[in-house]
């Protein structure tokens, strides 16, 4: 068989389980670390409930992520997740499902092991939504799920603290209503309105329109160009969240990269 027949027809076993997404539709990627329970608590012993040099290195990952070649209007991160919120246009890799998440996990795997200084592997899923306010549910559900998961965390290791069992701690917390355990944190001395935002809500990251210095070579001089920086925020808001998101979309910069960077003189 001639070289061109065989690549023929292996290409055909390779792509059989290609998928693409339609246009039209929100992507939303969702990484996970893999086996970050081992990780956190039995090779690094990183603080718990939560460690500052861990949310830095998701905070990289994410940053890194949404300058990676695809044009992302949100970022979003929580214990060992990001979540990237596609801009709707955006035709990265034909839009091709394998190539998406394979992509995004080996950049966020390589990104996350760099800031970190030890290796850590992500997983990586897709959600395909169809409007704005899908969109808006999927990071409010995102957001409420870190902050249950906060309240847990930090009634656990207080328990912990005070010298219950792996079992005792998970036991006395598994029936609890969220009020109970606002009780009991409060009654273990932690008032939960008092912790950090980013705990409680994760971390956000969109695109700001700055001013910044740039040079002509052409006419030899200074010029002021407008560009897309990223911005971090670190104290997300609990009402309007679903509001914020809406608007990021709505004033998101399309999917050519001459609409991230406007010249202005
Ligand atoms: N100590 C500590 N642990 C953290 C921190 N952030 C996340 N984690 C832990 O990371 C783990 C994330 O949970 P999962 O993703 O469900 O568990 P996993 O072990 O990664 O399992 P898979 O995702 O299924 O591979 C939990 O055990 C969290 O407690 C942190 O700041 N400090
Ligand atoms: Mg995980």
């Amino acid at each position: 068989m001639k070289f061109s027949q065989l690549d023929e027809k292996m290409r055909l076993y390779e792509t059989s389980a290609d998928q693409l997404v339609p246009p039209g539709f929100y992507i939303v990627a969702r990484l996970d670390g893999r086996g970050f329970t081992k990780l956190t608590k039995e090779t690094l012993y990183l603080e718990k409930p939560f460690d500052f040099r861990f949310r830095e290195a998701m905070g990289a990952a994410t940053e890194h992520l949404m300058q990676c070649g695809f044009n992302i209007t949100y970022g979003y991160t929580q214990s060992d997740e990001i979540s990237l919120l596609f801009h709707r246009d955006d035709a990265s890799f034909n839009r091709m499902h394998r190539k998406l998440i394979s992509v995004l996990a080996g950049e966020a795997s390589a990104a996350f092991t760099h800031a970190l200084g030890h290796m850590g592997a992500f997983d990586a899923r897709l959600s395909v939504l169809p409007t704005e306010k899908v969109v808006a549910d999927y990071f409010s559900w995102r957001a409420e799920d870190a902050n249950r998961n906060a309240l847990s965390a930090y009634c656990y290791w207080k328990l912990r603290e005070r010298g219950l069992s792996l079992r005792e701690a998970s036991e006395r917390i598994y029936k609890l209503s969220v009020g109970e355990k606002n009780e009991l944190l409060f009654s273990l001395g932690i008032n939960y309105n008092d912790l950090p935002a980013w705990q409680k809500r994760g971390m956000g990251f969109y695109w700001k329109m700055a001013q910044r210095k740039g040079f002509d070579p052409v006419r030899n001089a200074e010029t002021q160009v407008l560009r897309r920086t990223l911005h971090r925020e670190a104290e997300l808001p609990i009402a309007g969240y679903r509001e914020m998101i809406v608007n990021l979309i709505t004033h998101a910069p399309g999917a050519e990269p001459e609409g991230r960077q406007l010249l202005l003189n």
